[in-house]
């Protein structure tokens, strides 16, 4: 076995590869960019070589830096990942060349798959099945169209030298077929500089269904299983999951022989995937052949038990397969679901920042996160914003469905906008809980997917506010007690007159609105409960708080709930959903906030109860400054902000009227 291989990719899938190759004893070689430098992959490595900038072009795809680091550093053989130069038949014939082992196809299939059509001259001599059409290289628009007429409406044009949805036309009827030929000529021109066409039947809902094969360099080929990656964005998968559901055996074994004759129509070795269109009619049709090791390759893993990456290691060294077909096992179900730092709702658009709370759901034996991020990492601009592959497996689709929707209602990031919500809607709406899969999906079910629903703005609320009074109190505690005697019952932030109640007042700001939250804090010591009244209602709340974990009992409905707070502002994760607040900024010269310049106002009248701090003390935001009893109510007032309490303007009983200023009080410099 080699005794040191370099990764010639970044993110979860270098770290991925470097896990297995650990696993069997081989030291690994990274490469990273400027922006990699503290990257988990280079942490990963046993050793780490800088390759150039940032952008990929100038590092991660230049052939010779790659090339000259396995030199340098004596790696034996390079995984190239999947994307960059992973199916580059420049960067494979480089290999060679440098005496390097390439993990992966000869170079010659990479050739081979790289033109469409090409590939579907392969596949049809190779009696694999094709979508019935014309791909020939006669292009007179008579013989298209014949063709055309020749299969039936619709058909769908594609441009030869296209790829992944792009250069695609749907015809519907004879009589469009000139202008739509015309136009799917121009925009292929325009967009490849090539407008040569293929025509195929348009198959209106297929399935994408694609099979993972295996060849080792002694002529054994075999298949594990497939996957249906049919829920896509715009030809990007979302989830993926295996095996697809139903394929029965029998149809399993055709694709996957079919899926073989390919490979071997090329003389493959390595993995591959076979990316069919399964019609409604259980009909199959080739689509192309990936040379390379799949993103989604760990939904195969889970239920085959194979290690996949360690498949590769072994073949590319020259060992046979692992296993034969016979001993290919299938158990259970996984899906994949990629976790991306995008906006759904704004078109998913990539998004950048620092990825301040990062907690990804616990792992074992059903729940898998591949990752190539830590909390703290930036997500750039320069690379592909996936920042997980979350995976699962159960005994059988439903149960691996539910393990999907809780593993990411437990997948916790704060500091930018995820696809995570998108994610879980998805993975828990009606339709894909009843497989009613084709690649249509997301646009067939949008509403259901992308349903903003109003989040429930009550509870919310009242879970803000019940974490803030808690914290509150917490707080209060800690610093009440360091500041005065230990004994004084005023040291207790839930020390107050017996059977008096206590009122907080925050005011929130959650998905752009404010919401005030007026809290009466009833009974003391660990009996401690809360009237929450916020948007309009009013609950019954009680609750604890342990680090980041909130126990919360709304109106007797108990829920756990996590918060990771962020330069102000709260992250708050709850089985269902996850919310965004932080305390609305009550500006210290907008005398409409109650406050006059540094000076803090009675809310009505009443008389002093307590000073809390001495004239002079230097406070923090929301530090409990004074307590005045008024309407049988006892109100705590706080610092506005961080700052200096100049001086007291009352003693303990004084009566005051509603509007007095209370003290004066100086904003800390910014
Ligand atoms: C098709 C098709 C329907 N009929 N060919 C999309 C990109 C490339 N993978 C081939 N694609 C399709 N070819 C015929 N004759 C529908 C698609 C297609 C698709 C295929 C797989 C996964 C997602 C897709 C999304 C849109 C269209």
């Amino acid at each position: 076995m080699f005794n040191k291989i370099l990764i010639a990719n970044r993110g979860e899938i270098a770290c991925r590869v470097i896990k297995t190759a650990r696993k069997l004893g081989i030291a690994t070689v990274a490469v990273y960019s400027d922006a990699d430098a503290n990257a988990l992959h280079v942490a990963m490595a046993d050793e780490a070589v800088h390759i150039g900038a940032a952008p990929s072009r100038e590092s991660y795809l230049l052939i010779e830096r790659v090339i000259a680091a396995a030199k340098q550093t004596g790696a034996e053989a390079i995984h190239p990942g999947y994307g960059f130069l992973s199916e580059n038949a420049e960067f494979c014939r480089a290999c060679a060349e440098n005496g390097i082992v390439f993990i992966g196809p000869p170079v010659g299939a990479i050739e081979a798959m790289g033109s469409k059509s090409a590939a579907k001259r392969i596949m049809e001599a190779a009696d694999v099945p094709l979508v019935p059409g014309y791909h020939g290289e006669d292009q007179d628009p008579a013989l298209l169209k014949q063709a055309a007429n020749d299969m039936g409406y619709p058909v769908l044009l594609k441009a030869t030298a296209g790829g992944g949805g792009k250069g695609m036309r749907q015809i519907w009827s004879e009589k469009e077929f000139d202008e739509g030929l015309a136009a799917a000529k121009r925009e292929a021109m325009n967009g490849f500089g090539d407008d040569r066409m293929l025509v195929e039947k348009y198959l209106t809902k297929p399935r994408h269904v694609e099979i993972q094969v295996f060849c080792d360099q002694l002529g054994n080929g075999v298949f594990l299983a497939e996957r249906d990656c049919s829920v896509q964005r715009r030809h990007q998968k979302v989830i993926e999951e295996a095996p697809a559901p139903g394929v029965d055996s029998e149809l399993r074994s055709k694709m996957g022989e079919a899926a073989l004759q390919a490979a071997k129509a090329i003389d493959y070795v390595g993995a591959g995937t076979v990316e069919f269109l399964l019609d409604e009619d259980g009909s199959f049709y080739f689509m192309e052949m990936n040379t390379r090791l799949q993103v989604e390759h760990p939904v195969t893993e889970m239920i085959t038990g194979q290690d996949l990456v360690e498949w590769q290691l072994r073949v590319a060294y020259g060992e046979t397969l692992p296993l034969s077909q016979e001993q290919v096992p299938i158990n259970g179900h996984a899906f994949e679901a990629r976790i991306y730092a995008e906006d759904p709702n704004n078109d998913f658009l990539p998004v950048t920042g620092t990825l301040s709370f990062l907690q990804p759901p616990e792992e074992n034996s059903h729940v898998r996160v591949d990752t190539g991020v830590l909390q703290g990492d930036e997500v750039s601009v320069f690379y592909d914003p996936m920042i997980a592959k979350l995976i699962v497996w159960d005994e059988d689709r439903e149960k691996a469905l539910r393990r999907l929707g809780k593993a990411l209602s437990e997948y916790r990031i704060s500091g930018m906008t995820t696809n995570v919500d998108f994610l879980y809607n998805l993975a828990t709406c009606e339709p894909f809980q009843k497989a009613e899969l084709d690649t249509g999906f997301i646009g067939k079910h949008h509403e259901k997917i992308f349903h903003d629903g109003e989040a429930d703005i009550a509870s919310a609320t009242a879970l803000a506010g019940l974490y803030l009074v808690l914290r509150r109190a917490q707080d209060a505690t800690t610093s009440v007690s360091a500041q005065r005697d230990a004994n004084s019952p005023w040291n207790f932030s839930n020390a107050w007159r017996l059977n008096e109640p206590h009122i907080h007042q925050f005011e929130l700001e959650l998905m752009g609105q404010n919401y005030p939250i007026v809290i009466e804090q009833l009974g003391e010591g660990c009996a401690v409960s809360y009237n929450i009244t916020a948007a309009g209602k009013t609950v019954r709340a009680q609750g604890k708080l342990n680090g980041s974990e909130l126990y919360a009992d709304i109106d007797g409905y108990r829920s756990r709930a996590v918060i990771a707070e962020h330069d102000g502002v709260y992250s708050l994760y709850t089985q269902e959903s996850a919310l965004q607040f932080c305390q609305a900024q009550i500006d210290l010269g907008d005398e409409n906030a109650g406050a006059g310049e540094g000076a803090l106002t009675a809310p009505m009248n009443g008389t002093i109860v307590t000073l809390l701090v001495e004239a002079g003390a230097e406070v923090e935001q929301d530090s409990a400054l004074l307590v005045m009893e008024a309407m049988k109510m006892e109100h705590t007032i706080r610092a506005p902000a961080k700052g200096t309490v100049k001086e007291f303007y009352y003693a303990p009983g004084d009566l005051v009227e509603g509007g007095s200023d209370l003290l004066d009080f100086e904003k800390a410099e910014a």
